[in-house]
């Protein structure tokens, strides 16, 4: 992939709330790097409404706004509306919600806005599950982790939601994946969002130490074999129709992206099995889809 510079302004300050090794941290900052300083973030309830501290000790050297659970796609629309009565087309709206808050509570008021086209961009912090309240399932979870209400006893049976195609069939005019392992294609990614007018799609995965029971130290390798196992593709799609794949062209199985997580440390054989051919079964759709 191509490198590029990473800018050297920072906008999340120390003294942030997050867990040792929380990827979301890492995304947050890359993420205020590319949006910049005139930037208005819309926070629906999540780990988020606790990591950046409390005024006047915040971490956040931009504005946000805390906003209940479900109206993340609702709030960032009359955010939007109420700079561009007092003519600030400049500022950046964002919304940075949990999986929980986009896939689940939250989708209503996103799926609004991307019909109505409206103008900023939604970020999904995919951490696979409700995780500041203790790690409870949500429709992004992966087909039999283990999560306090999906015990090792009786675990998830269905797949993970696939949300991009949920986004894509809106036709949005951008959205697309990312994480930490890659940082340039990230803030490209970011970069290019900021560029677009209406509604824009940024799912990231965040690997959560505490929630995936995993070591801290491992939040990039985790990123990095998710995307070269196919689990967590890096892609792009314009207008809902035109897809491009960033292609890892070491690919590992599946496995090892499973053993390194805690969360799937009760899977058998046969359910790796399972997983493994779900993941190329979800591959092939995204092939088919991209037309390559
Ligand atoms: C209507 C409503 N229900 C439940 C809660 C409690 N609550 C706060 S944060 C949270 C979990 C959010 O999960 P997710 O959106 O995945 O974000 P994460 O915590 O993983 O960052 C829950 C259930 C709430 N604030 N409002």
């Amino acid at each position: 992939m191509k490198k590029m510079e990473i800018p050297l302004s920072e906008n999340l300050g120390h003294g942030h709330l997050a867990c040792a090794g929380c990827g979301a941290a890492v995304s947050m900052r890359l993420t205020l790097k590319a949006l910049g300083e005139k930037t208005v973030m819309v926070f629906p309830a999540s780990c988020w409404s606790i990591i950046p501290g409390f005024w006047p000790y915040s971490s956040f050297r931009i504005p946000v706004v805390h906003a209940g659970f479900v109206t993340g796609g609702a709030t960032a629309s009359g955010v939007r509306a109420a700079l561009d009565i007092r003519g600030d087309h400049e500022a950046v709206v964002a919304v940075w919600a949990g999986d929980g808050g986009t896939f689940d509570i939250g989708i209503q008021a996103l799926s609004g806005a991307a019909e109505r086209n409206e103008d900023f961009i939604y970020i999904c912090n995919d951490n696979e599950g409700y995780m500041n309240t203790g790690t409870q399932r949500s429709s992004a979870t992966p087909m039999y982790a283990w999560t306090t209400t999906t015990p090792v006893m009786k675990p998830k049976e269905n797949p993970k939601k696939d949300i991009m195609a949920i986004m894509a069939d809106h036709q949005i005019p951008y959205a697309a994946t990312a994480t930490i392992a890659y940082p340039e294609d990230f803030l490209r990614k970011m970069e290019k969002a900021k560029r677009i007018r209406g509604t824009r799609f940024i799912h990231l995965l965040s690997p959560c130490p505490p929630g995936w029971r995993m070591p801290s130290e491992l939040t990039i390798k985790i990123s990095r074999l998710a995307v070269r196992s196919r689990v967590f593709p890096l892609y792009e799609i314009e207008n809902g129709i035109s897809y491009t794949l960033q292609e890892e062209s070491h690919v590992v199985p599946v496995k090892d992206y499973l053993k390194v997580q805690g969360r799937f440390s009760h899977l058998t054989d046969s359910e790796i099995e399972v997983i493994q051919k779900n993941v190329e079964r979800t591959w092939e759709r995204l092939i088919k889809r991209a037309g390559s």
